[in-house]
């Protein structure tokens, strides 16, 4: 990709109401244009972010059985009516009419639909169990949206909905979402504490909460110092709670083991067994032919806060330092000398090379030193590759680490070689 080509409008200006680095980064970097409050314009180096992280979440759900779909994002305000929660859930949910009247809603989330869809196609227990997710936009009209793509209005989720023959069975899939959840958000770059949760809205009684650590987060942790170092499966059980829930006196931990601490709440997991096969009838027969209802689960992730969340946990003071595996490009050539010819010849040269087998956003706009190299360490990319005129007549170019700063002088042909190794 050609930077003078590549819509990213970046800037210098710190904007005055973005109270938290990653909303700063993210409108200097020229990721997002807020449209109205809490809803964001996704610019091109954003979706590249927000596909990586999808790409992650969908090869891990695929892993673990789930099929992937589309939910609608307007539904008809029948099927909330039918569940029982089109009155409860009250103002967050934007309420529409069509032409003729017929009540609609912009989807919160999609446990109905879900629903209705297992309801028309599966009857029979040789069905189960069933994982269905997508990713998929979002609406709540949240009271205060704030930081950003942080708490939008409208955002971007992967649900996923699981349904069971019985508690067991249902126990089982919870597990498993859990536990690809942790490998989801490792391969992020990020350490998740599975909390202890509420499940408000979506009902149940078996719930966590996925956070990451962040001195910016809205939530407050309480958590088992342990729990850094447990294994997948004490993390279910190791204690951890957020915000108003803890209490000294009820506490299982000792003062002393007791870990602080402010984190994002990047995904939730709920088991609700059968609160909406019931009210909605969605039943199938087993081997006697007897009517069961299914138990259900529903597992959300955040993946348009995610890109705020990561970029809060991987920042310095220049701008983003990108994960690699969620990284908008594998790496960004700076020309910078665009009028020297051997400085052109070797950016074209690597940029060349390298693009057949790494994503490169080649640095040719026609700006100054000093913009290119703040541009690149703003916007975050992992690798830069950066040609200068001096360099160049000694045979070399400058391969910097956008994490560790650590800069190497090698020449283009082992740039090449490493790229493509
Ligand atoms: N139906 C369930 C799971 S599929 C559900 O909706 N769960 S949720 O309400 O907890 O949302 C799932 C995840 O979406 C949250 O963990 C959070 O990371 C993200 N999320 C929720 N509200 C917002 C918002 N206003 N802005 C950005 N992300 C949000």
């Amino acid at each position: 990709m050609l930077f003078s080509k590549f819509f990213a409008p970046t800037s210098k200006d710190v904007p005055a109401d973005a109270k938290i680095v990653s909303h700063r980064l993210m409108l200097r970097s020229g990721m997002i244009s807020q449209t109205a409050s809490g809803i964001y314009c996704w610019l091109p180096l954003a979706v590249r972010v927000l596909e990586k992280i999808s790409k992650i979440i969908c090869e891990e759900q695929d892993e673990i059985g789930g099929n992937r779909v589309y939910f609608t994002t307007i539904q008809p305000a029948d099927l909330w009516i039918e569940s029982g929660r089109y009155d409860v859930y009250g103002k967050e949910m934007l309420r529409l009419k069509d032409r003729k009247e017929g009540e609609f809603l912009y989807s919160p989330t999609n446990e109905e639909q879900a629903t209705d869809v297992f309801r028309k196609y599966v009857k029979s227990y040789r069905g189960l169990p069933t994982l269905l997710y997508q990713i998929h936009w979002k609406f709540r009209d949240e009271i205060r949206p704030r930081f950003g793509v942080m708490r939008g209005r409208e955002f971007l989720m992967k649900d996923g909905y699981s349904f069971d023959i019985d508690f067991d069975s249902a126990k089982k899939t919870y597990e498993k979402v859990f536990k690809s959840y942790l490998k989801i958000f490792r391969r992020m770059g990020l350490t998740p504490i599975p909390v202890q949760a509420d499940s408000g809205a979506i009902g149940g009684n078996m719930s966590h909460e996925f956070q990451i650590l962040a001195e910016t987060g809205e939530s407050a942790l309480y958590y088992d110092k342990k729990l850094l170092s447990a294994s997948d499966d004490e993390l279910m059980t190791t204690f951890a709670v957020a915000d108003e829930k803890y209490d000294p006196k009820t506490s299982t931990v000792a003062e002393k083991d007791l870990a602080v601490s402010r984190g994002i709440e990047v995904g939730h997991v709920f088991y609700f067994g059968t609160k909406y096969s019931k009210s909605m009838n969605a039943f199938v027969l087993n081997e006697k032919g007897e009517k069961i209802f299914p138990e259900m689960g529903s597992y959300g992730i955040g993946v348009s806060r995610l890109v705020a969340a990561i970029i809060e946990a991987s920042h310095d003071d220049r701008g983003i330092i990108w994960p690699e595996s969620v990284a908008p490009f594998d790496a960004t050539i700076l020309n910078l000398h665009l009028k020297n010819e051997k400085c052109r010849e070797a950016a074209s040269e690597i940029y060349a090379a390298i693009s057949s087998k790494k994503e490169v956003l080649y640095d040719d706009r026609d700006v100054t030193v000093g913009e290119k190299l703040a541009d690149a360490d703003l916007i975050g990319v992992p690798w830069q590759i950066i040609i200068g005129q001096k360099k160049i007549e000694n045979g070399v170019v400058e391969l910097k680490n956008r994490k560790t700063g650590e800069i190497l002088e090698i020449s283009p042909s082992e740039v090449i070689g490493r790229f493509l190794n």
